[in-house]
């Protein structure tokens, strides 16, 4: 029976794109996303995010159903765009007033805020300006950081700079994601400035909010070998530093390691370096959040370079019913991996892990989601486990509070815990919604 400690954060989690819609209203600036998504041909049914769930008006219902579920924190994002449209300079005083009121509306149902500053919405402006991989973008991001947390700062106790930054990989090296270039040396030159942005990132927090809890959210998707041949362990290892190592090792250990270094100049994308880049990346951080969905069993055999997916479904593995695989033990797979490798007395938070439906589902299925109770039942019994073990975990985020917009595949994969009807954004929730109610009165279950 994992219980938890009664401080123990429970919550759950969204970002700006995926929810607020009001894509243009009072004076927000295009995103990436916006002009990706307006693009035919690169998102699921060319569907735009542009009315997403409507949180930008339906906002205090959200947070009248997360006070519902007994939430003690809700993770939500700032929108870059609607702050500052041109990505810096003049701010859209509209778009902070709409952060007041959600951070307030938070704090009135007692609520603790986490804010995330970037999750992958880059204004359109910057893009312009050539984005990421532009020798100028962090600091384009420390303006912004700057002008957020000297107007929140007061009030939001938990902050993490990037969401997920291998999404610039995805968007840049790959092409999947907004702004849609497949370039693998702007890539991983927009992966390396997004550290140097989030260590300027958490220098300004940390004047502007110097009681704050500053983090920086990274995904680990540890990787198998499908067998114990050096080829499959190889490419094991080739995933991982290219992926989630390269943001541990620049913001944890302040340098790329030597394996990292070696595939990077192998495959000729080490990005640019500039003096005081590593010390500025990697100054401390409050705790690291992760977020975990499962792992990636990797096939010499079946290998793609350019994306990492799981060749084929394996005997062993247990399948859900959208095709990815359960397991659990990768989120204890991942805080052991941080505590034994990187950060020993780091304190982390779980700060997404969900699970989306299968494909056609019925409402009635939709709504009685018991696979995600047993999903995030099994999470959190590793997680449970790894806290027994040691470690050092301070919270938990369900990923989503609600059915959202997925990126490129828009509204085809739905994660939340309560339902949004498509064409109304009516919101039920889910049988998952309850359920989590009773762990977190519980703290456990
Ligand atoms: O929806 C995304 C989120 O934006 C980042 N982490 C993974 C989620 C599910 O794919």
């Amino acid at each position: 029976m994992p219980t938890f400690p009664f401080d123990f954060v429970f919550g759950v989690a969204t970002s700006a794109f995926q929810i607020e819609g009001a894509w243009d209203a009072d004076g927000k600036g295009a995103s990436i996303w916006d002009t990706f998504g307006h693009m035919p041909g690169n998102v699921d049914g060319d569907v735009p995010g542009d009315v997403a769930c409507d949180h930008y008006h339906r906002y205090p219902e959200d947070i009248a159903l997360m006070r519902g579920m007994g939430c003690d924190s809700y993770r939500f994002s700032f929108s870059w765009p609607r702050i500052l449209p041109e990505g810096v300079g003049q701010a859209n005083p509209l778009g902070l007033d709409f952060y007041d009121r959600l951070v307030d509306a938070m704090l009135e149902a007692g609520i603790v805020p986490n804010a995330t500053l970037y999750h992958w919405d880059l204004p359109q402006a910057l893009q312009d300006r050539g984005g990421w991989p532009h020798p100028d973008s962090p600091q384009w991001f420390a303006e912004y950081a700057g002008l957020v947390a000297s107007r929140f700062g007061d009030r939001i106790p938990l902050w993490s700079t990037l969401n997920e930054p291998i999404s610039l990989w995805v968007g840049y090296g790959m092409g999947v994601f907004a702004p849609g270039i497949a370039d693998p040396v702007l890539g991983r030159q927009a992966m390396h400035n997004g550290l140097v942005a989030h260590g300027l990132g958490v220098m300004q927090l940390r004047e502007a909010a110097p009681e704050a809890d500053i983090g920086l959210v990274l995904d680990i998707w540890k990787r198998h070998p499908s067998s114990d041949s050096d080829a499959d362990q190889a490419i094991a290892d080739r995933d991982e530093d290219t992926s989630f190592r390269f943001f541990l090792d620049g913001a944890l250990r302040g340098g790329y390691g030597a394996r990292v270094v070696d595939t990077l100049e192998r495959e000729g994308t080490m990005p640019v370096v500039r003096d005081g880049d590593f010390a500025t990346m990697s100054q401390g951080l409050d705790y690291l959040g992760l977020n975990v969905y499962g792992r990636v069993v990797v096939d010499a055999q079946h290998y793609n370079p350019e994306w990492w997916v799981t060749a084929g479904q394996h005997p062993s593995g247990n399948y859900l019913q959208n095709g990815m695989e359960f397991y659990p033990k990768s989120v204890y797979d991942a805080i052991m991996l941080v505590r034994d490798e990187y950060a020993d007395d780091l304190p982390l938070f779980i700060t997404e892990n969900g699970v989306a439906d299968g494909d056609g589902l019925s409402a009635d299925e939709c709504l009685n989601d018991a696979e995600r109770i047993d999903y995030i039942r099994g999470f959190l019994t590793w997680i449970a486990r790894a806290m027994d073990h040691g470690a050092d975990v301070r919270g938990y985020y369900a990923w989503s509070l609600i059915d959202n917009y997925e990126w490129a595949a828009a509204f085809t994969k739905k994660f939340g815990l309560v339902h949004v009807d498509p064409d109304t954004l009516e919101r039920t929730p889910k049988a998952s919604a309850r359920w989590y109610a009773k762990v977190i009165e519980a703290r456990g279950f």
